[in-house]
């Protein structure tokens, strides 16, 4: 048994995006999972014998959650970066072969030592943050080895670093060269035969596509889907991030736990959302990279009761981001959301954006995964820019 006493616990209402602080508590953690939070005065005699911490007054929240990266990938696209701002746009770019494809080919050929060697700089700093929870795609081998060994890399990271990892199969991120006008072949030989492989070796927690004139239609994704269901795998989406396929709402009638990016988002994917308690995953990230203009629909999202959430969308191409509290920054200040919203946006509803329903709260019977601030209010998570007030992070009860 480990107690933090004398912690300000950052409460969230379950039906407000409201917050609170809560001074003087105690929080009690026994086999990975807070077994009691309350006033320091009220510990139950039976913990007394435990080992206590006095956090001196330091703000507690919950551990934070990025729920969506791309972060295992081999090369760089610093040179596509240059590129844009001489003038090419993204989608050219990516019609020419560049953009996602040169990942591809830089992912194929990288072994797996080096996706990790690379990939794990960039998790570190995530983690220096306070993140607990990282979910990792596929979706830059487009063959079914490449995918498998990316995934084999995200379960690796899982291994060699204190944080749980969440993986997503997205064989259909893009369509690979060598299947150019054989689009049903790849979905068949590459997505859905890669998919029963994955799904057997333990390699997938959830299925997720790309949805977009440069990738894969709303037809094309129903039929992943559909085998994403038959194997039991929940669904999410890239939908609405060029323009409105679409995709969301078809996501959310299948019951998909999130639909992601979400700019050209209308009032059907909207309401599907709502009604099917869809997660809207924000990427600011990737809207400030591409200096894309359409702001996603968070206004309608709140007015709906649709949950938001925020991630990295740590990418080479359109999010070179490892950073989620300025990703928390950058729903504030580009998405016009409160600090409250934000803060919820990288635990509670990051978390049921990856079906969790065991963490991304203080509350007894959780997972006791928490980040300590050296903070006086908790705005200041997504107030601040390039600061880490981060004191300590706590996974699974334990000071990692
Ligand atoms: N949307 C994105 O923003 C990333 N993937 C996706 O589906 C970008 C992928 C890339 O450009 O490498
Ligand atoms: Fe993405």
């Amino acid at each position: 048994m480990q107690i933090m006493r004398n912690a300000a616990v950052v409460e969230m209402d379950a039906d407000s995006s409201a917050y609170r602080v809560v001074p003087g508590q105690s929080i009690a953690m026994t086999d990975g999972m807070i077994a009691w939070v309350g006033a320091d005065s009220d510990l139950p005699d039976d913990y007394a014998g435990g080992e206590m911490r006095d956090l001196g007054g330091r703000m507690v929240t919950p551990g934070l959650i990025d729920c969506h990266t791309h972060i295992v990938f081999g090369g760089d696209r610093a040179r596509e970066f240059e590129m844009r701002l001489e003038g090419a746009d993204y989608q050219e770019i990516a019609r020419a072969g560049g953009g996602i494809l040169s990942s591809v080919r830089d992912t194929r050929a990288a072994d797996e030592e080096t996706l990790l060697a690379r990939a794990l700089p960039r998790v570190d700093h995530l983690l220096a943050e306070g993140v607990t929870t990282l979910e990792i795609k596929s979706g830059y081998g487009l063959d079914v080895e490449t995918e498998l060994k990316m995934l084999r890399v995200a379960r690796e990271i899982g291994r060699q670093r204190k944080v749980n990892v969440i993986t997503s199969w997205l064989a259909a991120h893009a369509l690979p060269p060598e299947y150019q006008d054989r689009r049903a072949a790849y979905l068949s030989e590459g997505v859905i035969a890669g998919m029963d492989r994955a799904h057997a070796d333990g390699l997938i927690d959830a299925v997720d596509g790309f949805c977009e004139g440069i990738a894969f239609s709303v037809e094309e994704m129903e039929q992943v889907f559909d085998h994403a269901a038959r194997l039991g795998l929940n669904i999410k989406l890239h939908a609405e991030q060029l323009s409105d396929l679409g995709g969301a709402a078809m996501a959310a009638e299948r019951g998909a736990i999130s639909a992601d990016h979400l700019e050209y988002l209308g009032a059907d994917g909207i309401k599907a959302m709502a009604e099917h308690g869809t997660v809207a995953v924000l990427l600011p990230g990737a809207f400030y990279t591409l200096r894309e203009t359409q702001l996603p629909p968070v206004q309608a999202l709140r007015d709906s009761g649709v949950p938001i959430a925020l991630a990295t969308d740590c990418n080479p191409g359109t999010s070179p981001l490892t950073s989620l509290l300025l990703t928390m920054n950058m729903g504030a200040t580009l998405f016009r959301m409160t600090p409250a919203e934000c803060l919820r946006g990288v635990t509670l509803n990051a978390a049921r954006a990856l079906g969790l329903s065991d963490r991304g709260r203080i509350a007894a019977g959780l997972r006791a995964d928490l980040a300590v601030w050296d903070i006086a209010h908790p705005a200041e998570l997504s107030y601040r820019i390039g600061f880490n007030p981060l004191y300590a992070r706590i996974l699974g009860g334990q000071h990692v």
